[in-house]
């Protein structure tokens, strides 16, 4: 039985497709950029905080994890609705960064989990925060103490 479409040239159809320089994978260097990272304060005595940030990859790549001098471990969590709780977990593959498109971290969703903190994380100050990725070198920034911008859940803060 031959099949309907010879197969040699439905090959060259799609080798015509590939222009040369069209493969921008092989010549991209893997980079992340880190922007507006912040973490939120936690009340005296808590042993666990969360931060959240932009991420921008130059190329298809993960977040997956980080460390922080303030800090035993820093964890990329989820969180997840499952009946009518919410849970967070680490995200064990990390979190999908795709090129060129921004990603962002905040309130009720992914986040920076920071356990086993040293000394509480104080409004006004800031912490060093090492995010690390799959592909990407890692990156450090100093992410900024301070509750989470009012006006209510998903409403864009804006106005820069
Ligand atoms: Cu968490």
């Amino acid at each position: 039985m031959k099949p309907p479409f010879p197969l040699a040239a439905l090959t060259l159809t799609l080798a015509a497709c590939g222009q040369p320089g069209q493969k921008a994978e092989t010549s991209k260097v893997a980079t992340v950029a880190v922007t507006d990272a912040w973490c939120r304060p936690t009340p005296n005595g808590a042993q666990a905080g969360a931060c959240y940030a932009t991420f921008l990859a130059s190329t298809d790549d993960r977040l997956t994890g980080g460390s922080s001098p303030a800090a035993d471990q820093v964890q990329t969590h989820e969180m997840s609705m499952a009946d009518g709780v919410m849970h967070m977990g680490e995200l064990k593959d990390g979190l999908p960064l795709p090129a060129g498109k921004a990603v962002t971290l905040a309130p009720g969703g992914a986040h920076l989990m920071l356990t086993g903190l040293a000394q509480p994380l104080v409004a006004g100050q800031t912490t060093p925060l090492t995010l690390r990725f799959a592909s990407a070198p890692s990156v450090t920034v100093q992410a900024q103490i301070r509750m989470p911008s009012t006006g209510g859940a998903g409403m864009a803060h804006g106005g820069h």
